[in-house]
């Protein structure tokens, strides 16, 4: 039976539908409640916290620090919450949104245990019919997704693991502790963000982990630490500085910027800066050290080759230590992981390395992990294969715009949105972080609170105007893929394999999923589109032209 239900029927009318009680719904409600709107939120799981909430797998924890990884909307909010670390575990950004939640009495606007698994536009009433997992359906003049970037877990493609009879579990849907680990033989398959954070802890339980890695990554030493009580209140007398700081750089965190290009300086300096970026460590790492360091491979390898010997030197055995060095793609172009004591894991006698670009996995049995070489035996299976990201959330809604069509068909050949915020064919439906917005490259709940405010602020401009139709033309759509484009060409992640791009999913289309302009000029670039009335969406039928292109060289 869902809990907290709002007081809905399918015969009520809401002016909006949210979808999802993370990060972006709970902050959505909460700005379109005090702003009059009348909003049903629907929520699959069971509780607030969306990300938070499924990844409880051990040592699950932001790799954004969590003074900035909070939200900034209240004062009063951020001076009474204290985070702890500076990268806050999971069950701390839990309990942070818990609080936020009862703090601003959000529950209230939730269904819970309930999926949106449906939504058409119907033109004639002007209104989105939403259909839910629970067979009912609801009506809403706006329909807004919070469903996340990073909530659809990618499909269990690893050959024949229908066959394993012992335990499997996901990191992204965890559901046991960890002491269950214990004496087990444990495999875990994928060595992104998640199995580094993962591996080292359930290292420590396990008789055995077989970590079976595609392609290594490069992972820096996250350094997390206690926050001392003056670091606390040094940050809370500054915080609003702070923010503003965040809201204008690149990444939604402090920039450190630098005009060097990697050979301006010399070789000494060089590792110099390294060293020092590598001590310091967070979200950049040492990949933020040099101007070039993401357009200039030659600039990158420099970098790059900085964290190949930090392996060699943490890892004791060279044949595991070269199998661990990212040799496939260059430092930053796809997203590095921040790791605890992740390299000096493969020093413990009981654990081992399997690369699979060696020797590919062929089957599973009742009992192994089989590969081209040789079986593998486990008793559980640990999966840290990642998510569809982005598309996948957004596609799980079965949205039917406007002309009948689904919007997976829309996108069938790549992600078309206006501001990574709106799409054409879907009226009054928004998009809270969506693909080709800053989300994919920026500390999140920054990016979130930009997108909610701006979509609140487009719908207030609307109703003022008695305007009750809101929609991207296929013009101002069209600039904006041009625009996110441009932001990524001549970046070494234009080229570079990763969830970034699609291509860890089978079949998805090779479109980079963000927009790599930076969060300061992507806020002034929606701000001015706001002040110029809206260029690129048609309000109750009409349209302001502009090319938006311009504005984006114009703006700062
Ligand atoms: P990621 O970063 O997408 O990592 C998934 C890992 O799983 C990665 O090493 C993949 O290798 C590997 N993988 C995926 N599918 C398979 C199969 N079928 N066989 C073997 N290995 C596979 O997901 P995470 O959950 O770790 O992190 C997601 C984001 O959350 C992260 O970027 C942060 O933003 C937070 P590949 O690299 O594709 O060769």
């Amino acid at each position: 039976m869902p809990m907290n239900i709002p007081s809905t029927s399918d015969t009520e009318i809401f002016d909006v539908i949210g979808v999802g009680a993370g990060f972006s719904g709970l902050y959505l409600a909460h700005r379109l409640t005090t702003g009059g709107w009348t909003f049903a939120g629907f929520e699959a799981g069971p509780s607030v916290g969306g990300t938070w909430f499924w990844n409880t797998y051990p040592g699950a924890r932001c790799d954004v620090e969590s003074i900035y990884y909070s939200y900034s909307f209240d004062k009063a909010l951020q001076q009474e919450w204290t985070w702890s670390q500076r990268f806050a575990p999971q069950a701390e950004i839990l309990s942070y949104i818990n609080h936020v939640a009862d703090r601003f009495d959000l529950r209230k606007h939730f269904t819970f245990n309930t999926r949106v698994v449906g939504a058409r536009w119907n033109a004639t009433d002007r209104l989105w019919k939403v259909q839910l997992d629970n067979g009912e359906t609801r009506c809403s003049r706006y329909l807004v997704s919070g469903a996340g970037g990073l909530s659809t877990p990618k499909d269990f493609d690893v050959p024949g693991l229908q066959n394993f009879e012992g335990l499997q579990v996901s990191t992204s849907r965890w559901n046991i502790e960890l002491h269950e680990l214990a004496g087990k033989r444990v495999a875990v398959i994928g060595t992104g963000s998640s199995g580094v954070q993962a591996i080292p802890l359930i290292a420590e339980v396990a008789e055995h982990v077989t970590v079976f890695q595609r392609t290594p990554n490069y992972v820096m030493p996250a350094r997390n630490t206690e926050l001392t009580p003056e670091q606390v209140d040094s940050i809370k007398g500054d915080y609003h500085a702070i923010r503003e700081e965040c809201r204008h750089s690149l990444g939604g965190i402090p920039d450190r910027p630098t005009p060097d290009k990697a050979f301006d300086v010399s070789a000494e300096e060089r590792q110099r800066r390294y060293e020092l970026a590598y001590e310091r460590s967070g979200f950049n790492g040492v990949g933020a050290e040099f101007a070039d360091l993401l357009t200039d491979v030659e600039a990158n390898k420099t970098a790059s080759e900085f964290i190949h010997d930090k392996i060699r030197e943490i890892v004791k055995d060279p044949a595991t230590a070269e199998l661990l060095v990212p040799k496939y793609h260059p430092l930053g172009a796809k997203r590095s992981c921040f790791g605890t004591d992740y390299y000096e894991t493969f020093n413990r006698p009981n654990v081992s390395l399997v690369s699979l670009r060696d020797e590919p996995i062929e089957t599973t049995t009742a009992n192994a992990i089989v590969t081209s070489k040789r079986a593998y035996e486990a008793d559980i299976v640990v999966l840290a294969i990642g998510f569809d990201a982005f598309t996948g959330p957004l596609y799980g809604l079965n949205l039917t715009g406007a002309s009948g069509r689904k919007l997976q068909d829309a996108w069938r050949d790549g992600v078309r949105t206006y501001l990574g915020i709106m799409a054409a064919d879907l009226p009054n439906f928004f998009m809270v972080a969506g693909p080709q917005s800053p989300a994919l490259a920026s500390n999140v709940v920054m990016t979130i609170e930009q997108a909610v405010d701006w979509i609140a602020d487009l719908m207030e401009y609307a109703r003022d105007s008695g305007a009750s139709v809101i929609e991207a033309t296929v013009e101002g759509q069209n600039d904006w893929v041009d625009i996110s484009e441009e932001t990524v060409t001549g970046t070494l992640y234009a080229t570079t394999d990763s969830w970034y791009r699609g291509s860890n999913v089978a079949g998805k289309p090779n479109t980079f999923l963000g927009y790599l302009g930076g969060v300061g000029k992507y806020r002034r670039m929606c701000a001015e589109i706001a002040r110029r009335g809206y260029p690129g969406v048609e309000i109750d039928g009409e349209a302001r032209v502009r090319h938006l292109g311009r504005i984006h060289q114009e703006i700062s």
